[in-house]
């Protein structure tokens, strides 16, 4: 996709969903371009929001994950039941096989707690490569940031341009707050992970995360042993 073209188209759109409801801008965007789309899903309390949405406009969406094969039993139990629940498909996406070999046998199982270089090398190898893959023939990335979720996310917008991967990438929940997400989930009964009851507010794979004290930032149990301003495994680095 030509970098010109979708930042003024960019523009625009922000413009004219400024004030829209999630469901008012996943709608105009699978009824506009559904064969150019594909949303990421963690199966987090924001990704169950959003795929409810979507099965309620057309169940058909590209929904995908990145399994990077480190996730919490709760999550792959989520997954299963997500499906069936909304008769959606979600496609998995796998890490390299060799890559994974390679990584594991030179530097260790755990080798993220060991440096950033090292966790940002697991990151890369686990999801942003298959994230590469799974984006391949999409031109827009629905994703489930909200801005409140920390530091590195206050200036995302509702619609943007993702430098790295040459999308438009659509932030339909930019503007929830916490309570925002979780008065939807009860109203709609959608499922969720039994880990946010457990003092999980944000989950990722299991070895790196860990439960938040009350008071806590929403992603303070995320690589909690980095600094906060590096948190981010690079999915969304601008
Ligand atoms: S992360 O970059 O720190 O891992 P976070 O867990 O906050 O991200 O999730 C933000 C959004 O990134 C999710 O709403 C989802 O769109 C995408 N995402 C994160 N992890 C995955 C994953 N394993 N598979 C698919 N999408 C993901
Ligand atoms: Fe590896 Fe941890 Fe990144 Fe998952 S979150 S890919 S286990 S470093």
């Amino acid at each position: 996709m030509n970098a010109d073209i979708a930042k003024n188209l960019i523009k625009e759109l922000n413009q004219q969903f400024k004030d829209q409801s999630a469901a008012d801008v996943l709608r105009f965007f699978i009824m506009n371009y559904k064969d150019r789309l594909g949303f990421s899903t963690s199966l987090g309390a924001e990704d169950q929001v959003i795929t409810q949405i979507i099965a309620g406009i057309d169940p058909d969406v590209y929904i995908f994950t990145l399994d990077t094969g480190r996730m919490f039993p709760e999550t792959y139990d989520l997954l299963d039941l997500t499906q069936q629940r909304y008769k959606v498909r979600i496609k998995a996406y796998f890490p390299d096989q060799k890559a994974v070999e390679k990584m594991v046998n030179s530097k260790g199982i755990n080798l993220f707690y060991e440096s950033v270089g090292n966790r940002k090398l697991c990151c890369q190898v686990r999801k942003i490569e298959p994230l590469i893959r799974a984006l391949e023939s999409v031109d827009f990335w629905i994703s489930g940031l909200r801005r409140e979720q920390s530091v590195t996310r206050e200036d995302v917008s509702l619609i943007e341009w993702d430098e790295l991967n040459n999308k438009i990438k659509i932030n339909p929940l930019i503007n929830w707050n916490s309570e925002d997400l979780w008065d939807y989930i009860r109203q709609n009964k959608i499922p969720y992970n039994p880990l946010h009851d457990q003092g999980f507010p944000s989950i990722g794979c299991q070895p790196c995360t860990r439960a938040t004290e009350p008071g806590e930032d929403i992603r303070a149990g995320r690589w909690w042993w980095e600094n906060p301003e590096m948190k981010e495994c690079g999915l969304h680095k601008k």
